[in-house]
């Protein structure tokens, strides 16, 4: 689809509103100062812009029901929306470096404003689909694939601008292993593709993102969007981040994954949030992280294909 393009834009959003900790939005600095446009550019992608943008926070956020800073998060998102669509608008691949993935309501809906037809691949540990009624902690990075699929109801005043662009089919997840009992029910009611770490296991890996692309993108046509929370990985390899969550994916299966997306041929958008960088024990446990987070880029971005 880009591929004999390979133009890229990377989107750093520095943005934390959408949990508790602080920290995670020095992510996207981290990722940079790894030299990961140096390694994109030796894949021989091409960047045509590399920004950071800028979040304020409004004077007075109250919170909505349960929800936690609906408008910080809510007016943030609404940019990178705006930003991610303009970006594939002008024919570059979105790669968006968190920031809590409360962002992904932001990349999701620009890139599904775009291609309609798209799918989402969501690697995470937790499955991010609490709803404002659902929520046990009011933090909206617990909630963002709730929002894009308009579970939300009623939707809270603040994200009336979120459209329902995503279809329950065109949604797998791969990784989980903490998911809130009212999450699984909504797995359950809409059928989502939800594959655990006890299915990697059980399938090995190879498997899974094959029943995973199956399951939403039967024909294989669809464009993809890649959404990837580094709590995905084990502690082991990325213990740098707000919900570390045990038994979770080696580097090799995590990078796997990213590889067999590349190999389509049809990745349209990637995301890599939720290293936050401040939470590392020590520098060793920082740079585990980070560069697993642009070792997970690059092979998305086609590193190990031959
Ligand atoms: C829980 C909630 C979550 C990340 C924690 C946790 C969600 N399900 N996501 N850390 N990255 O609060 O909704
Ligand atoms: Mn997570
Ligand atoms: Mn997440
Ligand atoms: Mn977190």
């Amino acid at each position: 689809r880009f591929y004999g393009k390979k133009n890229v834009a990377i989107l750093g959003c520095p943005f934390n509103g959408g949990q508790a900790q602080s920290g995670v939005e020095t992510g996207p600095l981290h990722v940079l100062e790894h030299g990961l446009e140096q390694q994109l550019q030796s894949l021989d992608w091409t960047i045509t812009s590399c920004k950071n943008l800028t979040f304020t926070p409004p004077a007075s956020d109250p919170d909505e029901g349960k929800l936690k800073r609906p408008r910080f998060v809510s007016e943030s998102t609404r940019k990178v929306a705006s930003e991610v669509a303009d970006i594939i608008k002008s024919g570059s691949f979105p790669l968006t470096i968190g920031g809590d993935h409360s962002l992904a309501i932001g990349t999701v809906s620009g890139v599904f404003s775009q291609f309609p037809d798209a799918c989402l691949i969501w690697i995470d540990a937790h499955a991010d689909i609490n709803t404002p009624a659902s929520t046990p902690s009011g933090n909206i990075h617990g909630c963002p694939v709730s929002f894009v699929m308009g579970l939300a109801d009623p939707c809270p005043p603040q994200f009336e601008w979120v459209k329902p662009l995503l279809a329950a089919n065109k949604l797998a997840y791969i990784g989980l292993r903490d998911v809130d009992s009212g999450e699984r029910e909504i797995l359950k009611k809409h059928n989502i593709a939800a594959y655990s770490m006890h299915h990697v296991d059980k399938f090995g890996i190879g498997k899974v993102v094959e029943m995973a692309l199956e399951r939403v993108n039967p024909d294989g046509s669809a464009p993809i969007h890649l959404s990837l929370d580094i709590d995905a990985l084990d502690p082991q390899h990325a213990p740098a981040t707000g919900t570390p969550v045990r038994g979770g994916l080696s580097l090799r299966e995590a990078c796997y994954i990213c590889e067999a997306l590349a190999e389509t041929g049809n990745l349209v958008s990637m995301d890599i949030m939720e290293c936050n960088p401040v939470l590392g024990i020590d520098e060793r446990s920082v740079t585990s992280t980070i560069s697993a987070a642009c070792s997970l880029v690059r092979c998305a971005m086609g590193e190990t294909l031959l």
